[in-house]
């Protein structure tokens, strides 16, 4: 890949010890732009971020957050008498000791320490990997669980405030600045029929007193890494969004994204279900992970938080859709509209296992 002179600026600032022979893109993620570097004598590779600062405007805040969170685990883990090195995100100084850098254009990059040897899937390839995935994000939550939430900045208002969400839905049908409304009713009345759902959600967290703690909020299959030769959970990626947040969405982004029979933008609905073997599996190595520190309350509202997950999901697809692809990385002009199909099929048959989803966590509860 061909160096830009930006991208000259920020070596420069790291001053990395070695020669660089090789940067490329790296990775799936939707948000941030993601480089792999090599660099010999001494050889070393180094994962590069631009990050997307339309949706991070605040990168100092952000990755104030990301200290202080891998700092904490990094503790964790060495008191638990084990080698942090690839079991969390190590970020690279810059030669001034910054966690990142403002480039002349403006735009903030952030280095990682590239963790060897990983597994980041897009889905699971049996059971077993959803398992330790499961305990990766169950596992995080658990080494924050005596964090001092208070310190943290919220890095995106609103994030999983799926009421917040619905009114940006209706907001940008309102507005059709891309005149895209007229070709998509029928998702706009799905997605308009769902508003009881929210609040229910929305009346059981108040009634049942969830409490809030200090989640991932992004838990996305491709965000936690396995070891590629153990193929046990390795450590948890993509900190972005790490923020006061409830468990059961943490549970719930996982589930939309791991247990969906098909890829989260694959075209022929007919491949989408929500696959109950690995949701069984994910609540079972979720629940290991945060080593029962949740109330019976929070569990129970697994289920929905797996339906609100991928409403949620879905409906951001479709606001993103209708405002012209603004948020997503999209790779072709529909791209948002079938990633938002997507999401409603596998909620459509989320709804039809709801009850079958509830005797799961009814016997994971009694197993724990
Ligand atoms: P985004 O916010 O765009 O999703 P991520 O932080 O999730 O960006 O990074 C994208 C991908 O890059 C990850 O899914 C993973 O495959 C890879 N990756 C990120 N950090 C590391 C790291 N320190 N070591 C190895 N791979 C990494
Ligand atoms: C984005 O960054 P990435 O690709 O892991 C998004 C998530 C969505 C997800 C959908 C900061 O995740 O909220 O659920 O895409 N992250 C942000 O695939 O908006
Ligand atoms: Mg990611």
């Amino acid at each position: 890949m061909e160096l830009t002179k930006e991208l000259r600026e920020v070596l420069e600032c790291y001053g990395f010890a070695g020669r660089l022979t090789n940067a490329e893109r790296y990775g799936n993620g939707h948000i941030n732009d993601t480089l792999l570097l090599e660099l010999s004598e001494p050889e070393e590779k180094v994962i590069l971020q631009k990050i997307n600062g339309k949706i991070f405007p605040n990168a100092d805040e952000l990755m104030e957050n990301i200290t202080r969170v891998t700092d904490w685990i990094a503790d964790k883990i060495r008191q638990e008498g084990e080698d942090p090195a690839r079991r969390v995100l190590h970020i690279i100084r810059t030669k001034e000791g910054s966690s990142y850098y403002e480039t002349m254009e403006g735009n903030a990059y952030r280095a990682y320490v590239f963790i060897e040897n990983g597994l980041c899937l897009e889905q699971p390839r049996k059971p077993e990997d959803f398992y330790q995935s499961g305990m990766a994000f169950g596992g995080f939550q658990g080494y924050l669980a005596d964090f001092p939430a208070e310190k943290l900045h919220e890095t995106i208002l609103n994030f999983h405030n799926t009421l917040w969400r619905f009114e940006n839905l209706k907001k940008a049908v309102e507005e059709d600045v891309s005149g895209r409304v007229a070709g998509v009713k029928e998702e706009i009345e799905y997605a308009f029929s769902k508003e009881k759902m929210i609040v229910d959600c929305f009346s059981q967290k108040r009634e049942k007193n969830i409490p809030l703690r200090v989640t991932h909020n992004d838990t996305k299959l491709n965000n936690a890494m396995l070891d590629a030769e153990t193929e046990k959970a390795l450590c948890v990626l993509d900190l972005d969004t790490v923020m006061p947040g409830y468990a059961m969405d943490d549970f719930g982004d996982s589930i939309r994204f791991g247990t969906n029979t098909a890829v989260e933008d694959e075209k022929d609905l007919s491949k989408v279900s929500c696959d109950l073997e690995l949701f069984r599996v994910y609540a079972e190595g979720f629940l290991k992970g945060t080593g029962g520190r949740l109330l019976e309350e929070e569990v129970l509202l697994f289920p929905l938080g797996a339906k609100m997950m991928t409403y949620e999901c879905g409906i951001r697809f479709l606001t993103d859709y209708l405002q012209g692809d603004v948020y997503f990385k999209t790779a072709y002009p529909d791209h948002n509209l079938v990633r938002a199909r997507n999401q409603f099929a596998l909620l459509r048959d989320m709804d039809r296992k709801t009850e079958e989803m509830d005797q799961i966590i009814l016997g994971c509860m009694k197993k724990e």
